[in-house]
């Protein structure tokens, strides 16, 4: 449990941005009148204001003050234990009918919804001051961009709302007065932090997300899963878009042409440290840069993809990460940056599994336990996380602030597949890679909830993060295609097949770019490839090893495709599309056939 926080009273000049939209001022008073809060203060996002926002954080213990010789500016905070991921048991989407929301989403009907939440919320801040956050999802100058509006009593989330979105004045201005402009309204109280009231829930025909009982990230972020995401792709399908849960990025080789890949992975499967790619040694004079980890808004124009990323930060995952999986996120990381639920050094620094080193003697665990080498418990959460600006990215994409996008060239799906997936192979068009996406499946991590381990189905790594029902989703995609002249191509990876002894057969990482490098040889047209059952796939001689330290046996085995194991896995897909009661619409449920047919001829 934790003790309201006290009511702070801000100097005079901070907390008092108050927004002169007639629409958010009534919403705010209605919030308030419903919540009772001892204050309120609206948000500017201005520097001021957060380091008054953090001093009061540091009082009230919900940061601890990191050694600033070694983490510049950079802070730690520690969730309650029963509240450190996402929560999909306790997500709902709330659309008139169950249909609407469909076979993959927990629905609630709204009117009864918004009933239990309002009697939870009644007189949730008294003690506290409500925080009015302004926020804007996506650049200034973009057709794409989004205004949102998040209330909420944790300090915590305002502070990183400001390194995660483009906040204060900023988003009131593009909001401007006209009462009837669409924008998103988001409504956070920490409760008591009890998962028994816990709900993070979704009103799509109202625009609007209501999250109570939780303090951790990606519950209670609202502009990242709950805006970008889940009210992003209900939006997106009646707006004629795409909100995808990818990576952008960008690959120029040496004579300067350049491409961008969108890539979506579940949570965890490393989108971070794909978009932050550093080619090995032997692509001498290659370039690869970002534009966005984890979400991709793309519109169409003149007949291809163009996509932003809404987000202005990097909400990562810290375990594994080192100067070996990612150099670039550890530059990000190493100043200006929250840390949630890592472990705390003697010296005041951060540690984790996986960094680089060797571990500490002695450290505070994420719980606030003593932690030595020897203990069984982890030091750092799995599910750990930083918050970090993107400006903080040596390797940020020069166009990232583009507001009519980058041109996709490619699209990837991926997922941590031990066995049946190959490396990479490539859609044989539009609709084939719609089928690729609607069917791939990863073990699961600890970025949620639940068993470790177990494949699940994961359509295009939507699965907890589509807003309405599946079926329209996957046919939103279909029709997207048709309105295409020049498509992405599409591929599938695999970084993670294992061979019999357990061993993962692929290096990852930086040699990932190999991947990379035949994905765009194939979008220039000069890539060569083998036609397969499931797709185009490279020969070994397709890929370039040169100075690669890896056995020829094993890029035979991880390019290649075992007819009973593939067997199994189309099987698999027509469980799955079984289990969705009827809404995959036909031509992926042909694509399936076609895929069986090809393993027969
Ligand atoms: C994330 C997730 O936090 O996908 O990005 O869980
Ligand atoms: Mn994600």
């Amino acid at each position: 449990m934790t003790n309201p926080a006290p009511a702070i009273f801000p100097p005079s000049g901070i907390g008092d941005a108050t927004p002169t939209n007639q629409a958010v001022l009534d919403w705010v008073h209605d919030i308030a009148a419903l919540t009772e809060p001892e204050n309120i203060f609206w948000c500017d996002g201005s520097e001021r204001e957060n380091e008054f926002l953090i001093a009061e954080s540091l009082n009230q213990n919900v940061l601890i003050k990191l050694n600033q010789q070694k983490v510049p500016r950079s802070y730690l905070h520690r969730s309650n234990p029963n509240d450190v991921a996402r929560v999909e048991q306790c997500t709902f989407v709330c659309t008139p009918t169950k249909e609407e929301a469909g076979p993959t989403n927990n629905w609630s009907e709204p009117s009864e919804m918004y009933a239990k939440l309002r009697g939870l919320l009644k007189g949730a801040m008294r003690g506290r001051t409500l925080f009015v956050i302004p926020y804007m999802m996506g650049p200034s100058d973009s057709p794409l961009t989004k205004v949102g509006f998040e209330i909420t009593d944790s300090k915590y989330v305002v502070l990183n709302m400001r390194i995660m979105t483009r906040m204060g004045e900023i988003a009131l201005k593009r909001l401007g007065n006209d009462p009837n402009a669409e924008w998103n309204r988001g409504v956070h109280s920490l409760l008591d932090i009890n998962p028994e009231r816990r709900f993070i829930c979704h009103f799509p025909q109202d625009n609007t997300i209501i999250s109570v009982g939780s303090g951790y990230g990606g519950n209670v972020l609202l502009s990242k899963k709950c805006l970008a995401l889940r009210i992003g792709s209900y939006l997106a399908r009646t707006q004629g878009w795409m909100a995808e849960h990818m990576l952008i990025l960008g690959v120029e080789s040496p004579e300067g042409r350049k491409h961008y890949v969108a890539a979506a992975f579940p949570s965890a499967c490393g989108k971070t440290n794909f978009a932050m790619l550093i080619p090995p040694a032997h692509f001498k004079g290659w370039k690869v840069t970002t534009v966005g980890d984890d979400i991709g808004w793309m519109q169409i124009r003149d007949g291809r993809l163009y996509a932003v990323n809404p987000e202005n930060g990097y909400f990562g995952v810290v375990p594994g990460t080192s100067y070996k999986s990612n150099p670039n996120a550890m530059k990000s990381i190493a100043h200006d940056t929250i840390y949630t639920n890592v472990a705390l050094t003697d010296d005041d620094d951060v540690w984790w599994e996986g960094k680089d080193g060797p571990a500490p003697s002695h450290a505070v665990d994420w719980r606030g336990n003593d932690w030595t080498p020897e203990s069984k418990e982890k030091a750092a959460h799995p599910n750990s996380r930083f918050t970090t600006p993107m400006r903080n990215n040596p390797k940020l994409d020069s166009d990232v602030e583009k507001g009519d996008g980058v041109p996709i060239s490619a699209i990837i799906f991926g997922g941590r597949r031990s066995d049946t997936v190959p490396l990479v192979y490539q859609a044989f068009d539009w609709n084939h890679g719609v089928y690729l996406g609607a069917t791939m499946a990863s073990e699961t991590t600890a970025a949620a909830t639940g068993a470790v381990g177990k494949v699940r189905r994961d359509p295009m790594a939507m699965l907890p993060f589509c807003g309405y029902n599946i079926g329209q989703y996957f046919q939103h995609w279909l029709d997207i295609g048709k309105r295409l002249s020049s498509p992405p191509l599409i591929f599938n990876v695999n970084w993670f097949r294992k061979g019999v002894k357990g061993q993962f057969l692929w290096p990852g990482f930086g040699e990932n770019m190999r991947v990379l490098k035949w994905i765009i040889d194939r979008c220039e047209g000069t890539g060569g490839a083998l036609k397969s059952p499931i797709g185009w796939l490279p020969s070994p001689h397709d890929l370039d090893l040169a100075e690669l330290d890896i056995d020829h046996k094993c890029v035979a085995e991880i390019l290649g495709i075992d007819h009973e194991e593939w067997a199994k896995e189309l099987a698999e897909h027509k469980i799955f599309f079984d289990s969705l009661g009827g809404v995959v619409p036909k031509q992926l449920l042909d694509q399936r056939e076609r895929v069986a047919a090809r393993f027969k001829e």
